[in-house]
């Protein structure tokens, strides 16, 4: 079991010694918002929601409806384009990249910025899977690329970026054991005893949780089965200050880790080929 609260006064020690004047002035704000006074930073610009929805809504118009159905959570028109796009030959795994994920995005960081509510991303998210169902569908089965576990770490709900990468390894042939979130350590080290897995895959999105990716990576090392760490938390240099892992930023980054990865290739020499 990590502690998460000592991951988190780690944290702040460490960023107090790193950065003691900025230190000051978040503690003086976070006094100042307290007793209900304006603190400066209110007063830098927001990014607006026509900001966010300019930036990932794509170009093209039948992608982009697509996207609008994941934002207004409208299960059954993004099932209705998303079977369009299949039936006019559209590559499965383009129509969840260009399309479906733009839209959960949006969602994400407008709520993010307090002008979406909690309902609305898992409506989103809900309209984003029924689109991703006809993707896995339509690739029916073809031979297993390799056998991977997918996970969000103990501690941790945060499951939609989980949810897409799964998807994205499945659509790629890729056999994967959904482990679902807020997972033991214990439990993956376990799996990898009693199965043949050539990747974990191991999703973060709170700096208090990243450490247990770390724990996952030495605690599953003796099986050589490496963690592709990812997740919003997590970066290159987290995850180079420890061994057994590979960081990935996408979903398409955890498919050519586990493509690696099958064709015998360290998690040294991997971390080498994706310059990290
Ligand atoms: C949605 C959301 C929630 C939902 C989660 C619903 C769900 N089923 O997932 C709900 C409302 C439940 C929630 C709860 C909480 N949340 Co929240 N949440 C978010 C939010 C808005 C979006 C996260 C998300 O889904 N992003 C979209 C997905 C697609 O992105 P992603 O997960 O990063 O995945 C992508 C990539 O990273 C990558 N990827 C993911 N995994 C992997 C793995 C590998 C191997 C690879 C290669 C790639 C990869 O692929 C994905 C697709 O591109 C973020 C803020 C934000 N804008 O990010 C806060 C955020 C993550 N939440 C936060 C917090 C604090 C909480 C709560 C503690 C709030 C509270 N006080 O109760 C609780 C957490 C409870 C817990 N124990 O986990 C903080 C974390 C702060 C921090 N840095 O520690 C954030 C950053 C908000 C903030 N700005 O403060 N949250």
């Amino acid at each position: 079991m990590i502690r998460h609260i000592d991951t988190a006064t780690k944290e702040l020690i460490e960023f107090k010694e790193q950065n003691p004047t900025q230190f000051q002035e978040l503690l003086e704000e976070g006094i100042k918002i307290g007793r209900g006074e304006e603190v400066k930073s209110w007063g830098i610009p927001k990014t607006t929601v026509e900001e966010i929805r300019k930036k990932y809504i794509p170009k093209d118009k039948t992608d982009a409806a697509l996207t609008m159905a994941v934002i207004d959570g409208d299960k059954k028109e993004a099932a209705r384009l998303t079977k369009v796009l299949l039936d006019g030959g559209r590559n499965p795994t383009d129509i969840v990249v260009s399309a479906l994920m733009p839209g959960i995005q949006v969602v994400c960081e407008v709520y993010d910025m307090g002008e979406a509510f909690v309902p609305e991303i898992l409506l989103a998210n809900d309209a984003m899977v029924a689109g991703v169902v006809l993707c896995q569908e339509k690739l029916g089965d073809i031979p297993s690329a390799g056998k991977v576990a997918s996970l969000v770490i103990e501690g941790d709900v945060h499951d939609i970026g989980k949810n897409i990468v799964a998807a994205i390894l499945r659509a790629n042939g890729f056999d994967v054991i959904d482990m679902g979130r807020d997972v033991l350590v214990e439990d993956v080290v376990e799996l990898v005893k009693t199965q043949k897995i050539d990747l974990v895959t191991g999703t973060s999105l709170m700096s208090t949780t990243k450490e247990g990716l770390k724990a996952l990576a030495k605690s599953i090392e003796f099986s050589g089965v490496p963690v592709a760490c990812g997740g919003a938390a997590v970066d290159a240099h987290f995850v180079s200050t420890f061994s057994n892992a590979v960081y990935g930023k996408s979903p398409l980054d955890a498919v050519n880790i586990a493509k690696s990865v099958k064709k015998g290739k360290k998690w040294d020499e991997i971390r080498k080929e994706m310059k990290q």
